[in-house]
């Protein structure tokens, strides 16, 4: 087994994703959490793209969290069972990525009335849409998870990027209780309990 070293800032955001990964998969890294004071600087210039997350394996380092996440997924069998498969599961990350850059141009918006306008939309367009988009493929799959009979990189995918969403507005998810059902079943995992029981709560 590589030795893993995984380096993003001290919250969730993009990166918490493939912490999910690990955890899931039951493989052992080291969990490298850099503070905002210490960003810019020496850290950005050991990254690789002059961003966090990346990956380190053995020592050499790989960026780009999709790419870190799809990688640790195919070798630790959170990827499905055949390319069908691998097919689907992409499809569903790609719908949580589309979901979550509207998240952050949302919240990071600097210009006060610019943001409020985003965020109505958020609320009341995107993330009913996107969670409509879920039900259906759980609704259709008919077995607690988005692809196959087991969970996949696709469960967890889901699971990270509704983390704000399910503390902040818990009331909309009243009409989809087959998401509500998946985030339970992922919640569960007992390879993930530990972790997401005694991991640090960050705001975002
Ligand atoms: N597509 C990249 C985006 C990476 C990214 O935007 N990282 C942000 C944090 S979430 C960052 O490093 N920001 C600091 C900077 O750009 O200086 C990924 O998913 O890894």
């Amino acid at each position: 087994m590589p030795t893993y070293r995984y380096i993003y800032f001290d919250l969730r955001g993009r990166g918490e994703i493939v912490r999910l990964c690990f955890h899931a998969a039951g493989v052992k890294f080291e969990d490298v959490r850099i503070e905002h004071s210490a960003w810019p600087g020496k850290c950005r210039d050991a990254s690789p793209f002059g961003q966090l997350p990346y990956l380190e394996i053995d020592g050499k380092k790989f960026p780009q969290s999709l790419a870190i996440s799809q990688y640790i997924a195919r070798e630790h069998g959170l990827y499905g069972n055949n390319s069908l498969e691998n097919l689907s599961i992409d499809g569903v990350v790609g719908l949580t990525i589309d979901y979550f850059n509207l998240w952050a141009k949302a919240n990071f918006e600097k210009d006060a009335n610019r943001k409020t306008e985003l965020q109505t939309k958020l609320n009341s367009e995107d993330l009913p849409t996107f969670l409509q988009q879920l039900e259906k493929l759980l609704t259709e799959n008919k077995t607690g998870y988005f692809v196959g009979k087991k969970l996949t990189l696709a469960d967890l995918a889901v699971y990270s990027t509704l983390e704000n969403s399910f503390r902040d507005f818990p009331d909309v998810y009243t009409k989809y209780p087959q998401v509500v059902g998946n985030r339970k079943k992922v919640g569960s995992q007992p390879q993930l309990t530990a972790y997401l029981s005694s991991r640090k709560p960050t705001n975002i």
